[in-house]
């Protein structure tokens, strides 16, 4: 399996990132950005081949390169982020996946940004978050239902992104914080609850079989690896400060069309 990991750089301007559901704290610049190199040697120790796009000074958010694009194993779609201030990271992630798939965009007046967009056994779950709305939603499945994607929406409550209430950790296997999503959109498939105490570890990254994962969730992390699931963890605690997750900060996906 050959797996790119699309990353980017650590904007000097992330202290001025979007913040929705946290309370600003002072980020440390130099600290974000070791702990985004530490994540990205995770990447490739796993086997991805890593493209890292250069920081983009002006752009707070753009570290978070998960937002900006949905690609799938036969296409891609560029979204067309939810916040203002994010509109300007897609040309640069367009260009760069431009050598890998045909791409599709959302248009106006349609939002999406991809840390709402789940996709598993050729469902696309779509969270209808503050940042995605149902414009949004009819162009992805517009764009997808040809390629034989059936797309799902998910309602959900009190995080920014679906992908913060509920990620892949298993082939039929999802983590889940049931108190901000709609548990039910997610029948016939396996899933594993948070720990109670930890309300904001529902996101870890699948690549292969195996999990990376935030270090600070150690009771979920344990839930987690009584199932018998290989886990990795990375500190990923300056970041967090942005409200952003493991899947935030990459695209992976496959070296080839599918
Ligand atoms: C934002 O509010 O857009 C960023 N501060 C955090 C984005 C995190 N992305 C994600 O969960 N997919």
């Amino acid at each position: 399996m050959r797996l790119v990991a699309l990353t980017r750089e650590v904007s000097p301007s992330i202290g001025r990132c979007e913040l929705t559901h946290l309370t600003r704290r002072a980020i440390e610049v130099g600290a974000a950005m070791e702990q985004h190199r530490q994540y990205e040697s995770c990447l490739a120790d796993l086997g991805c081949e890593v493209h890292h796009l250069p920081a983009e000074a002006d752009l707070p958010d753009s570290v978070f390169v998960e937002d900006t694009a949905v690609v799938l194993d036969e296409l891609a779609v560029i979204m067309r982020p939810g916040a203002a201030s994010r509109r300007a990271e897609t040309p640069t992630v367009a260009d760069a996946l431009k050598p890998f798939r045909r791409l599709y965009t959302i248009e106006p007046p349609g939002t999406m940004d991809g840390g709402d967009v789940l996709s598993l056994n050729r469902v696309l779950y779509v969270g209808l978050s503050s940042r995605t709305n149902t414009a949004g939603l009819e162009q992805l499945e517009a764009i997808c239902r040809p390629f034989g994607y059936a797309v799902k929406p998910v309602g959900i409550k009190g995080c920014l992104h679906l992908k913060s209430a509920v990620s892949q950790v298993g082939p039929n296997a999802v983590l889940a914080n049931r108190a901000w999503i709609e548990v039910n959109a997610f029948k016939g498939l396996e899933v594993v609850e948070v720990d109670p105490s930890e309300p904001m570890a529902a996101n870890a990254l699948l690549i292969g079989e195996s999990i990376v994962y935030p270090r600070a969730h150690h009771r979920t992390r344990r839930r987690l690896e009584d199932r018998g699931l290989s886990v990795t963890t990375v500190d990923v605690s300056e970041l967090a400060k942005a409200e952003g997750g493991v899947t935030c900060c990459s695209l992976v996906f496959l070296n080839e069309m599918g």
